[in-house]
């Protein structure tokens, strides 16, 4: 098996702390189917429409979890069990640029990462001019940069915009804010029994999306890492960073994007203990942590390094840390179960 290493930037806190503590602090430290409709839905209110494509999920049981050798035991992957899930809808795509504007010119709200005046950037995607202006990265994650001026719609820091990329998923946004932005939409963030329920898409107990097999016939179907982390991206999947929200095919339930591109955030609280620690009738875990749950890899993603991809993988973070490969999707109960 591989060991577990670090692949998430450490919670924000750890900026400021000695290697050593951020050491500790590292994350993975801190920082088809007949039931199956599409339903386009605007959210609208204070005048804003918001519109989300929603896949409507009859709910049932499932296997989750699993005890894949590959896994990370330690991140509490399994053992794996039988769950069930209520009724509910979750978006057809990750939270994009364009509606995260939408919900920001609708409230004039302020996300952590620009309150706090910088966020994560991994290094591959620093502008020179930007690098003179950089924190002391932590220590167990020196490829990520804690970029002043980086927020949502400055992915890179002050010389970057979202103005080509507003179908992508926004990103530098923090559980906190993800949250904000459900609150305004009427929505929810899924649980992490939901968010995998649905990225299963229908399959039981496969390692994506689609099946066991990473590209079916050659072809790429996730935005991940390839070649050598953290120094060398061949993007032979297309993608140096994020990928539409549309790109590749959708899984079974017409969900696209449920392995890579962005981590997403989910309501839970971490707990490497969640599979013992709550119950198989739609978990959820409650016990107050100082960590939410995330699920669904990133475009820094590789088997050699941090095999997260995979749909049973879990991460997490502080609720306030922000990073330039984390956003969210939303969820809600269906109104017609
Ligand atoms: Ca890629």
């Amino acid at each position: 098996m591989e060991p577990k290493k670090p692949c998430c930037a450490a919670g924000r806190a750890a900026v400021s702390l000695t290697p050593q503590e951020a050491s500790e602090h590292a994350l993975h430290p801190s920082s088809g189917h007949p039931e199956v409709s599409e339903s386009p839905v605007s959210t609208e209110t204070a005048g804003t429409k918001i519109h989300l494509n929603w896949a409507e999920l009859a709910g049932g049981t499932f296997r989750m979890g699993s005890d894949d050798p590959d896994g990370f035991p330690a991140d509490g992957e399994g053992p794996s069990r039988e769950v069930s899930v209520r009724p509910f809808r979750i978006s057809s795509y990750a939270v994009t640029n364009a509606q995260f504007r939408q919900f920001v010119e609708a409230t004039g709200y302020v996300t952590e990462a620009e309150r706090f005046g910088w966020s994560y950037v991994f290094h591959l995607l620093v502008s020179e001019s930007t690098k003179a202006a950089v924190k002391q990265a932590p220590h167990e994650t020196p490829w990520w940069y804690a970029v002043q001026g980086a927020d949502w719609a400055h992915p890179e820091g002050p010389d970057s915009d979202i103005e080509a990329r507003l179908n992508h998923p926004v990103i530098h946004v923090s559980w906190n804010d993800a949250v904000a932005f459900c609150d305004f939409t009427g929505t929810r963030l899924p649980t992490e029994a939901e968010w995998e329920f649905a990225a299963r898409g229908g399959l039981a107990g496969r390692r994506y999306p689609w099946g066991d097999e990473l590209k079916p016939g050659g072809e790429h179907r996730c935005n991940i890492w390839q070649g050598r982390f953290p120094v060398k991206n061949s993007a032979q999947d297309g993608y140096i960073g994020t990928a539409p929200v549309d790109t590749y095919e959708p899984n079974g339930y017409g969900l696209y994007n449920m392995s890579g591109n962005v981590w997403e955030w989910c309501a839970d609280y971490w707990s490497p203990g969640y599979h013992h620690e709550t119950s198989a009738d739609n978990p959820f875990y409650s016990r107050q942590t100082d960590r939410r749950s995330m699920r669904g890899g990133s475009y820094l993603c590789h088997r050699s390094y941090c095999n997260r991809y995979r749909l049973a993988a879990r991460s997490s973070n502080t609720p306030d840390t922000s990073t330039g490969n984390a956003g969210f999707r939303v969820a809600a109960d269906r109104l017609n179960p």
